[in-house]
């Protein structure tokens, strides 16, 4: 049996880097200090992507590392130097990755084609350095602009492979055994059941025309609750356009392949309305062995109005050409795989600039808590009077000060604004 563990569902966090913060500075030569301003930006935090890499087959990468960290950028420096730009990270995924917020299971993207890049996570934005506050009254602002600082965000990477073909059944009927006779594919094949522990992808050929089939571990009864190993691999066939739902006709293992059939169709069902409405032929398979051929007229004599059969044998490759000339003319009529859309109302929760609270605290101070103190903490110095001035234009234009009064502050009371406590002035 395989012993190493399919990965397909993986919870990672990822976090954009901080931008860097402006710098104050002011240039200085020997004997003459304080010439003027000089402070450089500070540069962009690095942003996070996710790529698409047909070479990767599983998400087990991602079971041993679980943080991404895009790198923050630097702070500016003196001599209006910029602060250099934060790395970014690239998280390499298989094609067929699902991008989900872990909060509201909402999708952020799907990583479908190798080499496709998308951003999901931008870098804070670095702070202005005190030069770039220089106005035609202000010739030396003596403050500068904090970097923006980025949150982390769980996020679920759900991988769903893309086939055009899902080949489903009960355990040991011969799938893998189809998809190597159909194409190069390599599975393992053995006579037991669940053989199969992981999706097998395969290029199948019929002449100049070409699909990919998807081989998953056999289904169970009970597997859309999460009996046995199927539930879980269903989502690998979800994007699938149509299915060739694989029978043991022989009843060797002592089944009736009608019951089968019928029981197989209930899982699908019970997954999703969706997987069981794809377009389904059959393969009725091990028409070799004795016993096969009643059965097969049964069969047929129950499903041959609804379906197109055909009954083959797998090891031997008979039959399977009708059931790839039938396969290459259903997908003929479907249309292509197209990527899962992310949700449009998604947006990772971004800090709102403009809420607040007032609190009271213990000694009748008045604390002002939200994120627009945070947008003024990284945008106010307040020592200077320019930025000051700033600072109480925002806090009237966003009603706080009516707000502080409606509460009851007078003259003189205190209010505390993040690190910074002040008397309040009518
Ligand atoms: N006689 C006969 N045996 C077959 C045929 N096709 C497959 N088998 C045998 O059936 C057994 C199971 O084949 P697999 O291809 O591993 O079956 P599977 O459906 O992929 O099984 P799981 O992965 O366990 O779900 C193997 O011993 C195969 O050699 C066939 O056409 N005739
Ligand atoms: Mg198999």
């Amino acid at each position: 049996m395989d012993t190493k563990v399919f990965t397909d569902k993986v919870r990672i966090t990822i976090k954009a880097g901080d931008g860097g913060d402006g710098m104050n500075s002011f240039k200085a030569y020997k004997g003459k200090p304080a010439c003027g301003p000089d402070g450089g930006d500070g540069g962009d935090g690095g942003n996070v992507y996710f790529l698409g890499d047909k070479d990767m087959n599983d998400l087990l990468p991602f079971r041993f590392t679980t943080k991404y960290e895009a790198e923050n950028g630097e702070r500016g420096g003196s001599n209006q130097c910029f602060g250099k730009r934060g790395k970014d990270v690239v998280i390499k995924v298989p094609c067929g990755t699902v991008v989900r917020d872990y909060e509201s299971g909402k999708v952020i993207c799907d990583v479908f084609e190798d080499g496709e890049k998308i951003c999901v996570l931008q870098g804070g934005r670095g702070g202005k350095g005190n030069v770039r506050f220089t106005t035609a009254r202000r010739h030396a602002p003596n403050f500068a602009q904090k970097g923006t600082k980025t949150k982390a965000h769980t996020v679920l990477l759900e991988m769903k492979v893309i086939a055009d073909v899902g080949l489903v059944g009960f355990p040991n009927v011969g799938k893998s055994t189809l998809l190597s006779k159909i194409s190069a594919a390599r599975p393992k094949i053995a006579n037991y059941h669940f053989t199969t522990l992981s999706p097998n992808l395969g290029v199948a050929r019929y002449y100049e025309r070409s699909f990919i089939a998807a081989d998953i571990p056999g289904l169970i009864e009970g597997a859309a609750q999460g009996a046995g190993l199927g539930h879980d691999f269903l989502r690998h066939i979800e994007r699938t356009r149509m299915l060739v739902h694989v029978v043991d006709v022989s009843g060797v293992e002592g089944r009736d392949p009608v019951e089968d059939f019928q029981k197989i169709n209930e899982e699908l069902k019970e997954y999703s309305e969706k997987l069981a409405s794809l377009p389904q032929i059959i393969a009725c398979n091990k028409c070799d062995i004795y016993g096969a051929e009643e059965n097969l007229k049964k069969f047929k004599k129950k499903f041959g109005k609804k379906y197109q059969i055909f009954p083959i044998t797998a090891v031997n490759g008979e039959g399977t050409e009708e059931m790839l000339r039938a396969i290459v003319e259903v997908l003929d009529t479907l249309p292509p795989i197209e990527p899962i859309l992310p949700d449009e109302d998604f947006e990772f929760a971004a800090e709102d600039n403009t809420q607040y609270e007032i609190l009271r605290g213990d000694e009748g101070e008045y604390i002002l808590v939200g994120g627009l103190v945070d947008m003024l903490c990284r945008n106010v110095v307040l020592n200077n009077p320019d930025s000051m001035n700033y600072f109480q234009r925002v806090l009237r234009q966003r009603g706080v000060i009516k707000a502080l009064r409606s509460m009851g502050c007078n003259e003189g009371d205190t209010v505390v604004v993040g690190d910074v406590e002040f008397d309040f002035v009518l």
